[in-house]
């Protein structure tokens, strides 16, 4: 944009962003093939490489092939099994090419053809071999949002997307449940596990609640959101996008033509930078949400009460009610606590989107009532031997597993997964007063346990140190939980927490999140239920 924004100015109509007036810069996009636009176009005599055979790459491998394209599936995985998608995709004669000897190259059609498009998985770095070859020979590369934008034809159901590092899944689903009390028909998709491209193929669907990640957001440039909002910015995924800067841009492409509100966290100026550089379509609005009392402008918090004073014309001199602190809490799965600071905001954030497309204030609150609250986020597990014992697999971040150990004092904290580039130092000195003893767990357990020497060098640090052959299936973990439940149980003292908040993702060892939460609760429950 071209002016500096002040959205909580106390004079003056809201803030109106300029129109976007840079054409996007996005690799090769000149050579998108334009029949892909619309879902019925003929895709006849296109050549489609779809990396990656999962949640992301079927669906669209599935799309391009009934549209009469060559579809080429490649993905460097033989373990897991795919059957189900390979049976189905058979049907359409894709050609699916598994094995790492199948994603260095760019491939070539059973028919000769040079692919004319990439469609990349989530997943995927952009230095993957076979991408980098395929942008550097001008074949373009484009993702799963991107697809779906341009297929969505005469589909008019608006686009309300949230990203940010943490609580992307708890706003999507509050939305979800603010749209559907308003009598909407909505599909919550995206990050969330649901494929966008289904939804945009949905007929049905009036308004889509979108969790787009920073590796969806990375792979598209066309998509104009009605509203969006950026929740937070904290370090995470750097060894996938190479630098903080690259994932803060990456996330602030959510804002890119943005038709109505982009909507960002007072709290969080990045989240402000992010809004103050977005090009936006003419008339859209910065709308800030605040753990605290809202400007003009804003939504936020007076005494017990969620308020919005960005979507009500008296907004220089009144404040519509939009639900109370209790049904953040009880939407949070906590009715009997506090609403938690991180919880009133991601309830904002909902609430502003789903202002920004006209849901009444009372459907605020009533989907707030309405919602229930995801799994593995804080969830009590058990009491055992004196203990309590609490999932927080959800967190895959430093950021995440931060909330979780401020909530306890004297906790034995397991941790460690894949680190993405994190450094834990900041998080370790923290909270070293709070912990009893540490389980790693995962392949990247040195960044944990260097921060852990030289900011806790007096915690006693376990480690879940098993080769790689005894991990095998990957999907329940092997015998990773039992063995850091045996490790937290001996190391545990009567009245201590003992705390699954891994500060990692999952995917070294776990399908996801959940089954790393669900193998936690299986192992705690095994030995309480003995
Ligand atoms: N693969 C390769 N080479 C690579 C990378 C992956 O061969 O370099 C293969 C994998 O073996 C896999 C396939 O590619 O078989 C697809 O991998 P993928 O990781 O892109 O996963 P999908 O099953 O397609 O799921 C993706 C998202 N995954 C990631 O972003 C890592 C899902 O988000 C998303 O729900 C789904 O698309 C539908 O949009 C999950 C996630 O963990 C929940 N997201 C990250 C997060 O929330 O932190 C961003």
């Amino acid at each position: 944009m071209t002016e500096t924004l002040d959205p909580t100015a106390a004079d003056g109509p809201p803030p109106v962003l300029p129109p976007g007036a840079e054409p996007v810069d996005y690799p090769n996009a000149a050579a998108i093939p334009a029949a892909l636009h619309g879902p019925e176009s003929s895709l006849a005599g296109i050549t489609v490489v779809v990396t990656g055979l999962g949640v992301s790459g079927y669906p669209a491998a599935v799309h391009l092939a009934e549209r009469g394209a060559e579809v080429i599936v490649v993905d460097g995985d033989t373990a897991r099994d795919r059957s189900e998608y390979e049976a189905i995709l058979a049907v359409f004669d894709v050609d699916i090419r598994r094995g790492p000897e199948h994603v260095s190259e760019v491939p070539t059609g059973r028919s000769g053809r040079t692919p004319d498009l990439v469609v990349t998985s989530p997943g995927w770095r952009p230095d993957q071999p076979l991408l980098a070859a395929a942008a550097a020979r001008g074949i373009p590369v484009i993702g799963e949002v991107e697809l779906a934008w341009r297929v969505r034809g005469a589909n008019s159901a608006p686009w309300l997307v949230v990203t940010g590092t943490n609580g992307k899944t708890t706003t999507t689903t509050m939305l979800e449940s603010m749209l559907r009390v308003a009598g909407l028909d909505v599909r919550a998709c995206g990050n969330i596990g649901a494929p966008l491209l289904e939804a945009v193929l949905d007929p049905d669907a009036e308004v889509l609640a979108i969790e787009l990640s920073s590796f969806q957001l990375h792979w598209q440039f066309s998509m104009c959101a009605e509203a969006a909002a950026v929740l937070n910015i904290a370090a995470d995924h750097l060894d996938w996008h190479g630098s903080a800067e690259a994932y803060a841009a990456d996330k602030g492409r959510a804002y890119t033509n943005v038709r109505t509100a982009c909507v960002f966290n007072v709290d969080d100026p990045a989240t402000r930078a992010l809004v103050e550089d977005a090009e936006v379509i003419a008339g859209a609005r910065a709308v800030g949400f605040s753990s605290s009392v809202p400007g003009p402008g804003e939504l936020g918090v007076v005494e017990d009460l969620l308020v919005d004073r960005a979507f009500i014309p008296q907004r220089y001199s009144a404040a519509a009610e939009l639900a109370a602190l209790a049904d953040v809490a009880r939407a949070s799965g906590t009715p009997d606590a506090p609403a938690a600071p991180h919880q009133v905001a991601n309830a904002l954030a909902a609430a502003a989107l789903a202002r920004a497309v006209g849901v009444p204030p009372a459907a605020v609150r009533d989907g707030l009532r309405a919602h229930a609250a995801g799994g593995h986020r804080l969830a009590l597990v058990a009491e055992h031997r004196g203990c309590r014992w609490f999932d927080d697999s959800k967190a895959t971040n430093p950021h995440a597993a931060d909330a979780a150990l401020r909530a306890f004092d004297d906790i034995v904290w397991i941790a460690g997964g894949l680190a993405k580039g994190a450094e834990y130092g900041d998080l370790v000195a923290a909270h070293a007063h709070r912990l009893r003893a540490v389980v790693l767990i995962g392949e990247d357990r040195a960044p944990l346990r260097s921060a852990l020497a030289a900011h806790a060098p007096e915690v006693s640090v376990h480690e879940v140190d098993l080769p790689v052959s005894e991990l095998a299936p990957a999907e329940r973990g092997g015998p990773v939980m039992d063995r850091a439940v045996d490790l937290a149980l001996a190391a545990a003292r009567p009245g201590d927490t003992v705390l699954l908040a891994p500060a990692a993702a999952s995917m070294d060892q776990f399908l996801d999140y959940a089954a790393r939460g669900d193998a936690f609760a299986r192992a705690v429950h095994e030995r309480a239920e003995a």
